[in-house]
């Protein structure tokens, strides 16, 4: 057992697989995991936050940066988590299985790490493609494995440190073989501590002692099957390709290489994509409806108006994105009245609003908006969309669009503007 794994592993070694590109690998995939873990956790607390919490409502690009990031380096993850893995996965066969509870704790820690890490990954693509049959289910699991994902990266640097620290900078003397080899006792280890600064320690018979010898003479040394520079090429390129065809539904430039990402720029009814449509939220009938009014509720008045009253009041026009969650986004022209203005119908100045839909069921019938973003002068209940009247799909008679707010909150089918007390 012992020999065949030695042997797996010994037939594994290759210069492109080195303690040094593991490190380097390891700096951009930790890099790329916290801006993604970063990002996600403010999407996450801007459509759930504490009491405590606020965000920033300009500049009105900044949930839309948010969420380009997030997309985008949770994708650039996967060339360099592929990467990652097959410098290092001989390690997988190192011998014995577990040889002390720190060692345990190691590997565990990877097992956890690298198993919760591709899950999220596939959950996420999966999503950016609306390719999941429970919204929730998605939401609660991204969110709780992330925390996985963050404490057992938590505890594979904190044990790795030392090799960490040691080929942090290049040129280090580095046997290929190091990080596969190691499978000697600590007297074993001691010695090699000492050869590792002899330039030629990379010899495979150098500096290896006992019994790992044996094994070495009996294995004719590897021939380098892959160079360095492939597989530096195959990581570099694919993130490049995977990032730069997926980025361009948000990032207007690489609109015209966006092969991958589900929208292109100008998709959809008055070009804009629609994400729920009316008859998944069961609102044709009702928004359709000429009765339909907006009731706007203050603290000691309320307002009931329709849509020819909406029209009537003075009408403000924006430019502002829809920026989704999936990490899409389309500018649009919005023209409609301005929120501050519909609450003061009602008495009241700088407060908090709920917001409720015609939608009576699904995730986002109701949402809350903080003063700040109900004070913007750019925050509008729209009832037109880019020069013509807002179409059903997009939340007709009336919608809400604001600057820095997550997609999802950009309430469609507007039924009711409530003051939070
Ligand atoms: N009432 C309601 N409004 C909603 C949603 C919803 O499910 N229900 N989905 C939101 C999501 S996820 C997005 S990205 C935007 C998309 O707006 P659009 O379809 O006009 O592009 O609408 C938001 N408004
Ligand atoms: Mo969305």
């Amino acid at each position: 057992m012992r020999r065949l794994l030695f042997l797996a592993r010994a037939g594994l070694v290759s210069p492109a697989r080195t303690p040094r590109r593991a490190v380097v690998l390891g700096r951009l995939l930790g890099g790329a995991f916290l801006l993604c873990f970063a990002t996600g956790l403010v999407s996450h607390f801007i459509q759930h936050p504490a009491a405590w919490m606020g965000f920033p409502n300009q500049p009105f690009w900044i949930y839309q940066l948010n969420q380009g990031v997030h997309v985008a380096t949770g994708i650039l993850c996967i060339p360099l988590i592929l990467g990652k893995l097959w410098t290092v996965y001989p390690d997988l066969f190192s011998y014995p299985p577990v040889r002390s509870i720190g060692q345990l704790l190691e590997r565990g820690s990877i097992a956890v790490f690298v198993g919760s890490s591709l899950l999220q990954l596939v959950i996420g693509v999966l999503n950016i493609f609306q390719f999941l049959p429970l919204p929730f289910y998605f939401l609660q699991v991204h969110y709780a494995l992330s925390f996985v994902i963050i404490g057992s990266l938590a505890i594979h640097i904190g044990v790795k440190l030392p090799v960490i620290s040691r080929h942090w900078r290049r040129g280090r003397p580095e046997g290929v073989l190091e990080a596969y080899l190691d499978d000697e006792d600590d007297t074993e280890r001691s010695h090699r501590q000492d050869d590792r600064l002899d330039p030629t320690y990379a010899s495979p018979t150098r500096g290896l002692t006992g019994r790992v010898m044996t094994f070495i003479d009996s294995t004719p040394p590897p021939p380098a099957k892959v160079s360095r520079r492939t597989v530096i090429a195959a990581v570099g390129l694919s993130a490049v390709t995977l990032v730069g065809t997926t980025v361009g539904q948000t990032l207007t430039p690489l609109d015209s290489v966006n092969f991958f990402g589900p929208r292109k720029k100008g998709d959809g009814p008055q070009g804009v994509p629609i994400n729920r449509t009316s008859k998944q939220a069961d609102v044709r009938t009702s928004a359709l409806d000429p009765a339909w009014v907006l009731t706007v509720v203050g603290a000691a008045d309320r307002r009931v108006l329709d849509l020819a009253a909406l029209r009537a009041m003075p009408q403000t026009t924006v430019r502002l994105p829809i920026a989704c969650v999936e990490g899409w986004s389309q500018m649009a022209n919005w023209r409609g009245v301005r929120l501050a203005e519909l609450i003061a119908l009602v008495g009241e100045s700088d407060v908090p609003v709920r917001l409720r839909s015609l939608e009576e069921r699904g995730p986002y019938k109701t949402t809350t908006m903080d003063a700040n973003f109900v004070s913007d002068p750019t925050t509008l209940v729209a009832l037109e969309l880019n020069g013509e009247t807002l179409d059903l799909e997009h939340g007709y008679p009336a919608r809400i669009i604001a600057p820095g707010r997550p997609g999802v909150l950009q309430t469609k089918w507007l039924s009711i503007v409530e003051v939070i007390r």
